[in-house]
This record gives structure tokens, sequence and C-alpha cells, in this order.
């Protein structure tokens, strides 16, 4: 068994309630590694392109409106099995959802509703790849990239 990267964000609604240290907390006792992480505002554009899969669907429009609202907080996790348990730590899309069938999940506890449920995982190994290429791959005065590395096997 293989260690696997996958990448989160706290998203504008997380970011604003407070919760990344609580989040970041979670991230380390589930036995993840952090081992990239940056802060910094999407604009329109970049959410547009990161979440391309949608661009056709009703909710888009809000969507792009949401993302590129405030800061988020893009991490690069690692561990094995990293993208599926990432996801089931997450919980559900809807953060209502989450609350009932998902209680202990990372959207139940921060997430307000179905747009804003505070958290982002890739959802397959391919959108890992993808998103992770996306976000640290391209060197861009834009971004804020740190270096710390850190987490429990570390
Ligand atoms: O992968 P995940 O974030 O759980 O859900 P997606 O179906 O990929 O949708 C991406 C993002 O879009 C979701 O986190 C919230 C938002 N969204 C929405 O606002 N309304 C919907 N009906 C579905 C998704
Ligand atoms: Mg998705």
């Amino acid at each position: 068994t293989e260690k696997e990267k996958t990448l989160a964000m706290i998203k504008p609604d997380g970011i604003a309630g407070n919760y990344t240290d609580i989040i970041k907390k979670t991230i380390l006792d589930s036995g993840f590694s952090i081992t990239q992480e940056m802060l910094f505002e999407l604009n329109e554009e970049t959410v547009r392109s990161f979440y391309a899969e949608h661009a056709t669907k009703s909710f888009f429009p809000d969507l792009v409106q949401y993302m590129s609202s405030g800061p988020v907080l893009i991490m690069v996790l690692e561990k094995v099995n990293a993208i599926a348990d990432w996801r089931a730590l997450i919980g559900p899309t809807d953060a209502n959802n989450a609350k009932i069938t998902q209680p202990n999940s990372i959207r139940a506890m921060c997430g307000l509703d179905l747009q804003r449920n505070c958290i982002h995982g890739s959802d397959s190994p391919q959108s890992a790849d993808k998103e992770i290429m996306f976000f640290f791959n391209k060197a861009s005065s834009d971004f804020f990239v740190t270096t710390e590395v850190y987490g429990p096997d570390i």
C-alpha cells in the first residue's frame, strides 16, 4: 500500500467561521500529513477553471461568486488511502444532510448548507492529481506558497 496525496481546501465560510485550527487538528489527528499549504483568494476565473466540470449547472454562477468571496486555505494531504479517507472524513456535499447522516464529519461540524459546506476534497485519484497540479505545479507570483511540512509521521 502506497501513500497517496489529495487536495483539501478550507472554503471561504470555513475561514470566516474560524474553523481553520480545528480542521487542521482533525486532519493531523486522522493520520494525514500536510505537505504543502497556501492561503489566498481565488479570483472568479480561477474558480471557473477549478470547477469546470460544473460549468453547465444552474448553481455554477453562485458557486463562482461564493468561492471568490474571501480567502481559502489550500492543502496537500498525504497518507495511505488519502483520497477515499479524506472524502469520508469531510462527509456528504450538503452540510445539512451531513449533520443528520454523518454527524462526526467535517462538513457536519462546520458547514452551513449545500453550497457553503466549508471544505473541499478531491473525489478520485484522477481529480487529486489534476487538482494538486492546478494549484501547486504552476509557479505563479499570485500564489503565496509555504514550504512548511508537518504531520504525525515526520
Ligand atoms: O465534491 P463535492 O464538493 O462534495 O460536490 P460537487 O458535486 O463536486 O459540487 C461542488 C460544489 O458545488 C459543492 O461542494 C458545493 C456546490 N454545490 C452547490 O452549490 N449546489 C449543488 N446542487 C451542488 C453542489
Ligand atoms: Mg466534487
